[in-house]
């Protein structure tokens, strides 16, 4: 495989080729992933799409939303790419068969370009292939790349931590209670966004916001908002409402954190951050070396029989058996 001609290729914003470079950076094997990395390096730099992340609960509307705003920037014509970081191998083929049929229109626009998570992996790898796919995705020359996640634990930081804006994505509660949302991922998004304020669903959705609003007002003012921000809107995906009111909120934020410097601070912050988080998983990659593994158990046993302390077999194993 020719990695510069794959390179021209995405360069050139083909979509096969892109999705052909996607595959290699989400493969197990090491060959395809180093062919991977070379295509990356081989694209052009100056290319930078806006990041957007997207978090939301099963059924709370992230595909009809995807479709939706999606065909609302490529109607301003925009170039669109979505990915999906998904951690859970519960997740079935159902979904992503269910993902195409929903994501109907923007699938068949060539301006857009879908690509569903790959699944049964776990959330380190997942992190890597999808920073790597979104460096893909700006080197094909999209405008805009969306990173969806389903709302289960880890990975909205994950979302969070490679996307300059983060949406938090709710369907209208039922009661008053603020639908057991953690405080940690309201802390991290820029807008939430409650879906479904349509028909019956409307009163709903109106004080569902009134409340977020209210919550988001609470919460400790970051240096990366302006005033007013993050707030609380309502759309419905379904009936295509509010989506250019909340496109143009983003921008109003992009803007302000693009001139007060914010923008290029948040991305310099994040590639610190995966270059540690990269060191982290190499150093835990080489516990699997079965040397390693072997010195590992010897010392074990001596831990176990009180021969050594844990702390001292420890300071043993890293400093006779890693590589340094
Ligand atoms: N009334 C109303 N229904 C909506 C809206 N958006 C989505 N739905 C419905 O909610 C259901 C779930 O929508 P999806 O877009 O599949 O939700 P999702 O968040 O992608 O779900 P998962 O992929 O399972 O995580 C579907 O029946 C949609 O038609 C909306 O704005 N209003
Ligand atoms: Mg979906």
């Amino acid at each position: 495989m020719d990695t510069t001609d794959l390179a021209d290729g995405i360069a050139r914003g083909e979509r096969r080729a892109l999705a052909r470079g996607i595959t290699l950076v989400e493969s197990a094997r090491a060959d395809h992933q180093a062919q991977g990395a070379e295509v990356i390096a081989a694209l052009p730099r100056d290319r930078h799409a806006l990041r957007i992340g997207l978090s939301g609960t099963p059924g709370v509307g992230k595909s009809t939303f995807i479709e939706a705003f999606g065909m609302m920037l490529i109607g301003q014509g925009l170039r669109v790419a979505v990915l999906a970081v998904d951690p859970s191998s519960a997740r079935s083929g159902g979904s992503i068969l269910g993902d195409k049929t929903r994501m109907d229109r923007l699938s068949r626009e060539p301006g857009a370009f879908i690509r569903p998570s790959p699944s049964r992996t776990h959330l380190g790898g997942v992190a890597r292939r999808t920073r790597e796919a979104v460096a893909l995705c700006e080197g094909a020359g999209f405008d805009v790349v969306l990173i969806e996640t389903v709302g289960v634990g880890q990975s909205e930081t994950v979302v969070a931590q490679m996307a300059d804006l983060f949406l938090l994505l709710l369907a209208p509660a039922g009661g008053d209670e603020l639908q057991g949302v953690k405080r940690g991922i309201m802390e991290m998004a820029d807008m939430i966004l409650i879906n479904k304020a349509d028909g019956d669903l409307k009163p709903a959705a109106t004080r569902t916001c009134a409340d977020y609003a209210g919550a988001l007002r609470l919460l400790r003012k970051r240096p990366q908002d302006p005033e007013g921000y993050p707030r609380a809107m309502m759309v419905s995906a379904l009936a295509e409402e509010g989506l250019e009111a909340a496109w143009a909120d983003m921008q109003t934020l992009v803007d302000w954190r693009r001139r007060e410097g914010f923008f290029d601070a948040t991305r310099a912050a994040q590639a610190r951050y995966w270059f540690e988080e990269e060191v982290r998983q190499a150093l835990l990659s080489q516990l699997d070396d079965p040397r390693v593994r072997a010195g590992m158990d010897d010392l074990a046993a001596h831990v176990a029989q009180g021969d050594l302390t844990p702390v001292a077999a420890a300071l043993e194993l890293v400093q006779t058996h890693l590589r340094r």
